[in-house]
Formats: C-alpha cells, structure tokens, sequence
C-alpha cells in the first residue's frame, strides 16, 4: 500500500517511509542538489570470483532490509543478472550464481544475455526489467515475490529496445512503461516513450515523451537520452532520473538530469532539467572498462524526508552511489528548466 507524505507545504512525496536509507549529509560547502557517497564505489568490480564487473543494476526495500538484480558481466565478458541482498543497502551480498529465471514460454525462457536491470514493485509483486537478447536487444520481463525464484514473461516489445523502466502503480488501470527504441549497437539516437499494458503481454498506447535536447540548449543530453531509476509520484508530477547522452570527440559521454511527468499522462513533460545531476568527474567514473559513464538504475527514498539515494553505474565498472534531497531536485528541475 503506498502512503501519500507532505513533506513541505507545497509537496508531497507517494511511497512507503524509509528511514532505514542509505545516507550521508551534503558534504560541507557543496551546493549541488545531489552529491556522491565519500565511500564509493559501493560495489566493487570484483565482489564475485566470476565478475569482470558490477554496475548499471536495481535495488529495492525488501524485508526491512533491501535486495535487488545486479548487472554481473562475468570474464568470459558475459553479460547476466544476479540476485543480491543488504541490510544496509551498502553492503551487498551477491549471489554469485546467475538468476535462472523460470518460464513456460521456450522461445522466451532461451536466455541468450541480460543487462541493465530495474526492479519495482506493484501491489504484491516487484517486477524487474532488463535489457534482454532476443535478435537483438528487447526489454524483458519478469516478477518475484522473494528475490530467488523469478517468473519470465513475454517480451515486452519488439526489438530493438532498451532501458525498460515501469511505473509503480498502474495508471489508467495498466502497468505502464518507459522504454528507448534503438538498434543492435551503441546506438547513436534515441527518444523516451510510454507505453501501457493492461496484462504484461500486449504493450500499446505508445506516446513519445522526450527527443535529445538541442546541442546548443543542453549538450549533455544531445544524442540520446533514456529513463534511469523508477519514477517517484509527488504532488508536482512523477520526478524521473534519466541519462543523456553526449558525443565527443574522445567517444560518448554518460551523465544524468531529471524531469518531472504529468502523473496521470506521464508522456506530457512538464520540466526538464538543463543542467546535469552528475556527470562523470571521479576516477571511478572516468576510468573503467567504458570511460566517462554515470549510469543511474535505481533509487531508494524515504517519503518523510524526501532523502533519495541514486544508485548508478560507473565507467561501465563499479557501481556508485549519490544521494539528494527530493525537493531541491524538484526545484532544480524547475529551475534549470529548458522547456
Ligand atoms: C549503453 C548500455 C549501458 C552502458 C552504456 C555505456 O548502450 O550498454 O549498459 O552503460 O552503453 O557503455
């Protein structure tokens, strides 16, 4: 059951109290609305005997404590999920098996490679999607109600997709979902769409949310951009989390911004943050197997104080972590808006 919180006056953040977040005070002097943990990275690459590297991955509140689906590309350079458990949301306890997910479906249960997981939960279920190989890269879709046995469904859409993101309640009576048309490679375009379902299989009402921003306006988030974590409801609309992307002339560069959605017809933008949240500045974020990515999957927030926590990946490598208040990033949307 979600519980609806007014935070300030003018705010108020739908979601379960957190108080057990992971958190750290905005380092003196900094008057960023989002700042990186002085511990990162969180994950390191090699957590498993089998990992080349951790990142890009979903956690959710579970228990009391926290699980989540973690991106393990293995040393044979394998891309596949993992199940993973923390009382802390810091410390992680990674199943170094792979998830194997169960599936009545053998053109879907084939598992050919998995990437770039989120996880939410609706009603009595969390549902992960996944960039999932089939021909190509599609969004795939599975549900758990305990982080070891997972139930694979159809194939979202068609490929070529990625970066499947749902919203945490229906909307309209249907899941919802956010998703990136692409093509097989490192794609080099790419829009935000909606798109409803009222059974997980038939996907339709497809909706255009958001094109890159104009190099000129926004550079950033010039070539293609795509939704991060879940989207969180507040009384200014859902706050999304979504990457950019910008061409340079040393390769592509992965940084985040926010924008807030219509709640009841996400695909109208009502704000859409000029300016980054991160953009890769450490060397955990400079250096890696892909340089210069922050990758935001997930978050974590506590309705009662508007503390988020941002989980993201970091040069394709670790996993790090930042964290924010709801309401200055709300206003740094509005803010820095370039609608
Ligand atoms: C994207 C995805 C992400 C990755 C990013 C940077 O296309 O593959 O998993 O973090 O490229 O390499």
């Amino acid at each position: 059951m979600k519980v609806l919180v007014q935070i300030m006056k003018n705010l108020e953040i739908i979601g379960q109290p957190l108080p057990n977040i992971p958190w750290e005070e905005r380092p003196e002097g900094c008057k960023a609305p989002v700042w990186r943990y002085s511990a990162n990275p969180v994950i390191p690459r090699n957590l498993l005997p089998d990992s080349n590297s951790i990142f890009n991955s979903a956690v959710v509140p579970f228990e009391g404590a926290f699980a989540g689906v973690f991106r393990c590309d293995d040393k044979n350079r394998r891309m596949t999920l993992h199940a993973g458990f923390s009382k802390d949301g810091i410390h992680w306890d990674i199943n170094p098996e792979t998830i194997k997910f169960s599936c009545d479906i053998p053109e879907v249960a084939e598992w050919v490679y998995g990437y770039d997981p989120r996880v939410v939960k609706i009603e009595d279920k969390y549902y992960v999607t996944w960039c999932n190989g089939y021909h190509g890269p599609t969004i795939g879709v599975a549900w758990t109600t305990d982080f070891k046995t997972f139930h694979q469904t159809e194939n979202a859409f068609l490929p070529y997709n990625r970066n499947g993101v749902m919203f945490p309640r229906k909307i309209d009576g249907k899941f919802a979902m956010l998703s990136r048309p692409s093509d097989t490679g490192h794609t080099a375009f790419g829009d935000i769409f909606y798109s409803e379902s009222p059974d997980l299989e038939y996907w339709g009402h497809h909706r255009h949310v958001m094109a890159p921003a104009p190099f000129e306006v926004s550079a950033w988030q010039c070539m293609k951009i795509g939704a991060g974590p879940v989207p969180i409801e507040t009384s200014e609309g859902w706050l999304l989390i979504y990457h950019g992307v910008l061409r340079s002339c040393n390769g592509y560069v992965y940084a985040f911004g926010s924008a807030l959605l219509d709640r009841e017809k996400p695909w109208k933008v009502i704000a859409r943050s000029g300016q980054y949240l991160i953009t890769p500045e450490t060397l955990y974020e400079l250096v890696g197997d892909v340089p210069s990515v922050c990758f935001p999957c997930a978050n974590l927030y506590d309705p009662e104080t508007g503390r988020i926590a941002i989980y993201y990946g970091c040069a394709d490598t670790v996993t790090g972590l930042a964290f924010g208040y709801i309401q200055d990033i709300i206003n740094f949307t509005k803010r820095t808006n370039i609608l």
